[in-house]
């Protein structure tokens, strides 16, 4: 596409789908009108590759998520198809500022953190390789909250990114599936009929997802729940109108929000309702597709691979099985086992607060069919194995990882270690019965949108050195490793990194109204803020620091701003109180005469997937210092190094991987093993004596206890200092110490810049391997058993 066609097209838009002439024209409409030329180019791309999946008869993947936290999506598309220049050319015509609509986008927030954000990878990378696939989630009308800083508290507001019209998605209203909750039972024979006592309907919306070059495009179809019949025309003729809305709105109420929740439980009815709607209503319209092609439902297993992404989706196994006997009447061990062979599970935490159960009683009032389904499966499965050990339902409870790993061919972790804890702890029982069933697929990042798309000045600099096969086969990076010793090389590395430091600082001098020096460490830990993420221990390690230059101002430090970003579940104090400390503590040491060029901290508000790709480009630091064994991989972690930051960490989820790939010298460890925490916990008092044991750690809990960061109100936070000292799950106290020690190691070799753009450099270099399309094809070979079709020629020609 040249840029006079690029232009043709938007202007097309612009007037005849948008209605308006350009002398008028907002930010919004021509944003808009973009959005439109851009997705003109994919959708021929996007047929093609159905075209072809339906010609060749290819296996495809199915890839249920309660989350895709997909961002924005305009310049993921620009670049994957290859735009860039054309639109850039054409706007600047136009006289309209690139920069700004790309900003204009609201980001699509659809998921948490890491899962949604992994399955949004995941979407790229199918498309990327080519491998026939169809994401299927819900279109949250308002996707996670916004957060905004009151006083240094957290405030939610709802996230409202439907507000305006989204260019992405088309409405598929003749894809519409009834969906039943409640009801009884009536059991004729082998099978049975449910007539549920509250209907809804499902509709689709389609986005295309386009991958690389424009290659290939699959699917991504969220779930809207609409009511069965409109509004009561009855009831509004007599006047009463908010009871004639009153279905439509409980129907809507299914697909309104997504649960602001990380890793914790969300023991709500209205959770298991979305859970089962879009479950069921993608299971349909897999078989129903299915149906379309193939007469033998036992082929399912050769044609379909279901994922489902941690166990939100868990309700499939009990309804694959259900659509299979009672709706198609073949025999229930058959069904099990075609749903088993067709269905997988990944596993994403041990926390077991995060481990789904459902109450017996409400799983039987919402889902009666299912809960007797789940107890014959969980019977059929006790036969099978000839032990009553484990098993699905217990105390009252259906435990949903026991039910998706009975009802799966293949369960996996996502990272080395957390694969190998869930082998020995929560599946410890289900792993020795069935040996082979638990498989390894380390996380992914994809590199368009993490290097290629965010960070163009160190695109550009790799590009130059080893061409730009690195795009599709990221591993190229190891290409890099013979520069690495060439100073002219590094010399450029550092400059790319320092220009993107310079824009991060001058973005936060705006926003935030603070100066930040970007000569100084730019030391990042952005993610959920969670006691095992220990966001506490970094502000411990800030407080100490600071302490310690206010004793001694004068003794050139090396300069360091802290920089934090994410949100706290509405519902969780303890994290709620550790967002209002940073904060508290960013304004004490922000405006203290005496230190305040050599440590800053930053906190800007509402942390999502487009502030990450701000930040990450310009950290020189990545704080992944949670408890070992708690966090199951991580994938920021690959972001960071990727774009050249230095991990500081302990040994836990992926950090043990990357460390092994960017060299033991190249990474700040720190802190306890997995098998050493346990150890530790099992001391009593281990708080109390690691603090005793470091007057630097004494010195800040003191700080915190006395009110230094709140002389307004100095018991705000005796909650966080209590947990510390007497409880201290997370093994804050007894991790400080050498976490100090790391970090002053940071100090030193930071202070020796060439040192410190090779290590980064190196980091670059060695993290091809956290690829998400590496990720992919491993699901490809291991879990789903799927080959990637022939994909179309390259969209630029
Ligand atoms: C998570 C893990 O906590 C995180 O470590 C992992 O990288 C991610 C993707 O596998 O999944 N599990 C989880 O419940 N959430 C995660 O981010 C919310």
């Amino acid at each position: 596409m040249t840029p006079a066609q690029m232009k043709d097209a938007i202007l097309h838009h612009l007037v005849y789908t948008l209605g308006k002439d350009a002398a008028h024209a907002q930010t919004y409409d021509w944003r808009m009108a973009l959005s439109f030329a851009v997705r003109d180019k994919i959708v021929d791309r996007w047929f093609e590759a159905t075209r072809r999946t339906y010609a060749g008869q290819h296996k495809r993947v199915y890839y249920l998520s309660m989350e895709f936290l997909i961002g924005r999506l305009l310049k993921d598309a620009i670049i994957n198809m290859r735009l860039e220049e054309a639109a850039i050319d054409a706007l600047q015509e136009l006289k309209v500022d690139y920069q700004a609509i790309l900003e204009d986008e609201p980001d699509a927030a659809l998921g948490n953190g890491g899962l949604g954000r992994l399955a949004a990878c995941f979407m790229e990378s199918m498309s990327t390789i080519g491998c026939p696939a169809m994401g299927y989630g819900i279109r949250y009308e308002n996707g996670l909250f916004r957060q905004r800083f009151e006083n240094g508290r957290q405030v939610e507001e709802p996230e409202d990114w439907l507000s305006q019209r989204h260019a992405w998605e088309f409405e598929r209203p003749e894809v519409s599936i009834d969906i039943g909750f409640g009801g009884h039972v009536q059991e004729i024979g082998k099978r049975a009929n449910w007539y549920p006592s509250e209907m809804l309907i499902a509709m689709g919306h389609d986005t295309p997802i386009i991958g690389w070059r424009g290659r290939w495009g699959n699917t991504l179809r969220l779930w809207e729940a609409r009511p069965m019949h409109g509004f009561d025309l009855q009831r509004f003729n007599r006047g009463d109108y908010a009871a004639a809305a009153e279905p439509e709105a409980l129907a809507r109420t299914l697909s309104r929000v997504l649960y602001p929740d990380d890793t914790t439980e969300q023991g709500k009815e209205l959770r298991l309702k979305q859970e089962f709607f879009f479950t069921s209503a993608s299971l349909r319209d897999i078989l129903r597709r299915f149906e379309s092609e193939y007469d033998d439902l036992r082929l399912l297993p050769k044609k379909a691979a279901i994922q489902m992404n941690d166990t939100h989706p868990a309700i499939a196994g009990p309804e694959l099985v259900r659509l299979l006997v009672d709706e198609r009447g073949i025999d229930f061990e058959e069904a099990v086992g075609i749903a088993r062979n067709t269905l997988s599970y990944t596993n994403h935490t041990l926390l077991p607060e995060a481990l789904e159960r459902w109450d017996e009683g409400l799983m039987g009032r919402l889902l009666p069919r299912h809960l007797q389904l789940i107890f014959r499966i969980n019977e059929l499965h006790m036969k099978d194995v000839g032990t009553r050990k484990v098993t699905a339902v217990d105390d009252g409870h259906v435990k949903m990882g026991e039910l998706s790993f009975i009802m799966a061919h293949r369960v996996n972790g996502v990272s080395a270690l957390h694969t190998e804890l869930m082998k020995s702890t929560v599946f410890k029982d289900l792993h020795e019965l069935h040996p082979n069933r638990i498989v390894n697929e380390t996380n992914g990042v994809t590199p368009r949108r993490w290097l290629l798309s965010c960070n163009p000045r160190l695109s550009t600099l790799i590009t130059d050195a080893i061409g730009d096969d690195w795009v599709d086969d990221l591993e190229q990076l190891e290409k890099l490793e013979p520069h690495i010793d060439d100073a002219a090389f590094l010399e450029s590395y550092a400059a790319a990194k320092r220009q993107n430091k310079n824009d991060l600082a001058n973005w936060i001098a705006e926003k935030l109204e603070v100066g930040i020096d970007p000569e100084a460490i730019f030391d990042v830990q952005i993610k959920r803020i969670h006691e095992y993420k220990r966001q506490h221990l970094n502000l411990l390690e800030t407080i100490a620091h600071w302490l310690e230059i206010r004793d001694n101002p004068n003794q050139g430090w090396v300069p360091r701003v802290k920089i934090f970003g994410g949100k706290a579940a509405p519902g969780y104090v303890f994290a709620k109180e550790i967002v209002r400390l940073t904060n508290d503590v960013a304004k004490v040491l922000n405006s203290d005469p005496l230190t305040s060029r050599y440590l800053k901290v930053v906190y800007p508000p509402n942390y999502n997937v487009s502030l990450a790709e701000k930040l990450i480009p310009a950290s020189d630091l990545s704080e992944q210092i949670s408890t070992a064994g708690k966090e199951a991989s991580g994938t920021g972690n690959m972001k960071f190094a990727l774009n050249g930051a230095l991990t500081i960490g302990t040994l836990d989820g992926a950090n043990v991987e990357i460390r092994e790939h960017v060299k033991p010298e190249n990474f700040f460890l720190f802190g306890m093993t997995a098998d050493e925490v346990m150890e530790r916990r099992r001391i009593g008092g281990h708080a109390g004596q690691a603090i005793a044991a470091d007057p630097r750690l004494a010195r800040a809990i003191e700080a915190i206890r006395a009110g230094r960061f709140s002389p307004d109100d100095p018991g705000r936070y005796h909650g966080i200092v209590d947990n510390l000292v007497h409880h201290d799950y997370f093994v804050v106290c007894s991790d400080f110490t050498d976490y100090w020690r790391a970090q002053r190691e940071v100090d030193t070799a930071f202070a020796a810049p060439k040192d410190w753009a090779r290590m980064a450099a190196f980091n670059t270099a060695r993290s091809g391997w956290f690829s998400s399309d590496r990720t992919i094809r491993g699901y490809m070979a291991d879990v789903w058993h799927a080959e990637a079709a022939p994909t179309v020629e390259d969209a630029a020609g």
